[in-house]
């Protein structure tokens, strides 16, 4: 055996690259033409391959440096060659190089050159990732070992995010994708025509200047929350309007009565209460499906969620216990909760234990909306704002002014059936028009 140096061959008309991957550690055994390292200009990336068989006996560059040809990658105990031609060293021609280095900008109308991968990828029996998109493939932004290491995982690397400068997909960015599609639901029996198609990579620059702020924390893990619930339970949403014009008059009238107890009586310690009352006329609301989906989990107790608009995004802070409480206590639990959320102090046992959520955008606006259930609860009532309407009055057959309030119920569809969705509002809606009912 004896050593040699490996330097940088050359590469073309770039004065200098940057390392961003080296792909061989020292005691590595190497045969000829693996990759070593990558290279990227600000167009292209490309590895650049052994010159011979051996063992890397030690580097002399890590991932940031800059280099050009004959710049010294590390060294090499070369091999004896046994086979004739086998590992005869040579730096490849300029012709060769041309075809090895993949262009990473988004020029369709530039023909690709023939991609070495086609052949195995059609060797690769089922993309991760739905189709294969071949073209969008090609203009994914990764190195030629990262995209021989999604081929051998069949992942489409269009579907990929990059996490390196300039969104360059990186083998854990692949990594973490597999592992996430293996975590979806599976979509097998859908049948290929309703499997969604991928989203479209656009890039909006063409189009007008742009800013990319990272979502926050909470959006994202509500975000996958609310796209799961969606997906999985079939929702109808039932609207109805309450009559609350005697209800407000009420509300207001104990306003002081609360103050005292240092609450803000709100309209919507009305409509836990009214819900819970609700709850327990159909106790089908306050359940949950077994995670097999063969039993319905009917439950005894009453804490209601209530959607809390904060600036980092929508929490769900929970009042426990209703049963056991008035509406003011329930208003000071609300004010408690409210607050905490808008300043991140909520710990993690007050937004769980719900069984039923209210979203209420009535302080805000808006005449109706239709929530997404809050899984594993079983329905969700939208709140939107009250606003006095002509109500037709049989008894005085006249048109009288009543303060309505627009409801909007979201239910499960595998647990609650379109005749009950319609029980459970009109309920609501007879226990909000009579504060007395609802007190008792
Ligand atoms: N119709 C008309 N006015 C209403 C109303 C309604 N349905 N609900 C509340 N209001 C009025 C109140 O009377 C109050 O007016 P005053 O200041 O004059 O008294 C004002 O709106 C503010 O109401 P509030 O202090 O009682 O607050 P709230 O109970 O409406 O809301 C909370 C509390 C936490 C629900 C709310 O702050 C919030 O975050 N809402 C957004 C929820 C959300 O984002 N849902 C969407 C989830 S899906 O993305």
């Amino acid at each position: 055996m004896s050593s040699e140096q490996i330097l940088i061959p050359d590469i073309g008309d770039f004065d200098s690259v940057d390392v961003i991957e080296v792909l061989v550690n020292i005691g590595d055994s190497i045969e000829y033409d693996m990759p070593l390292i990558t290279v990227e200009s600000d167009k292209a990336s490309m590895d650049i391959p052994a010159p011979k068989d051996g063992i890397i006996k030690d580097i002399k560059i890590k991932v940031g440096d800059k280099v050009k040809e004959g710049s010294l990658i590390g060294t090499l105990e070369v091999k004896e060659v046994k086979e004739e031609g086998k590992s005869e060293a040579k730096a490849p021609a300029k012709n060769e190089k041309k075809e090895d280095i993949e262009k990473v900008t988004h020029t369709p109308t530039r023909p690709a050159p023939e991609p070495p991968e086609k052949k195995a990828a059609k060797e690769t029996p089922i993309p991760i990732g739905e189709s294969v998109h071949t073209d969008e493939n090609k203009t994914a932004h990764a190195s030629p070992s990262v995209r021989k290491f999604a081929r051998n995982l069949g992942v489409n690397l269009s579907f990929v995010k990059g996490s390196a400068s300039k969104n360059r997909i990186l083998i854990e960015d692949v990594e973490s994708f597999v592992k996430g599609e293996l975590t979806k639901p599976r979509t097998e029996n859908m049948g290929a025509s309703f499997a969604p198609i991928p989203m479209p990579n656009i890039d909006f620059t063409e189009f007008g200047k742009v800013e990319t702020k990272p979502l926050s924390k909470i959006k994202k893990l509500s975000g996958a929350n609310l796209h799961r619930n969606w997906v999985t339970a079939p929702h109808v949403t039932q609207f109805d309007d309450a009559d609350i014009t005697d209800l407000e008059i009420f509300r207001k009238s104990m306003q002081k009565e609360a103050e005292k107890r240092g609450a803000k009586l709100t309209l919507l310690a009305f409509l836990i209460k009214a819900s819970v009352n609700a709850l327990k006329a159909y106790p089908m609301f306050n359940s949950s499906l077994s995670p097999d989906g063969d039993n319905l989990i009917l439950k005894s107790y009453y804490n209601v969620g209530f959607a809390c608009d904060t600036p980092d995004g929508l929490v769900v802070p929970v009042v426990k216990d209703i049963q056991k409480k008035d509406v003011i206590d329930i208003a000071e639990d609300l004010g408690n909760l409210s607050e905490k959320a808008r300043a991140r102090k909520l710990k993690m046992n007050e937004m769980q234990g719900g069984c039923f959520t209210i979203s209420s955008l009535g302080g805000i606006g808006g005449t109706k909306f239709t929530p997404i259930i809050n899984c594993p609860e079983v329905a969700i009532l939208g709140v939107s704002r009250a606003s006095m309407q002509p109500v037709y009055n049989k008894s005085s057959e006249d048109f009288e002014a009543r303060l309505m309030l627009p409801l909007s119920l979201s239910y499960d569809h595998r647990v609650v059936d379109g005749a009950d969705g319609a029980r459970f509002t009109s309920h609501l809606c007879m226990m909000l028009s009579d504060v007395r009912r609802l007190l008792l």
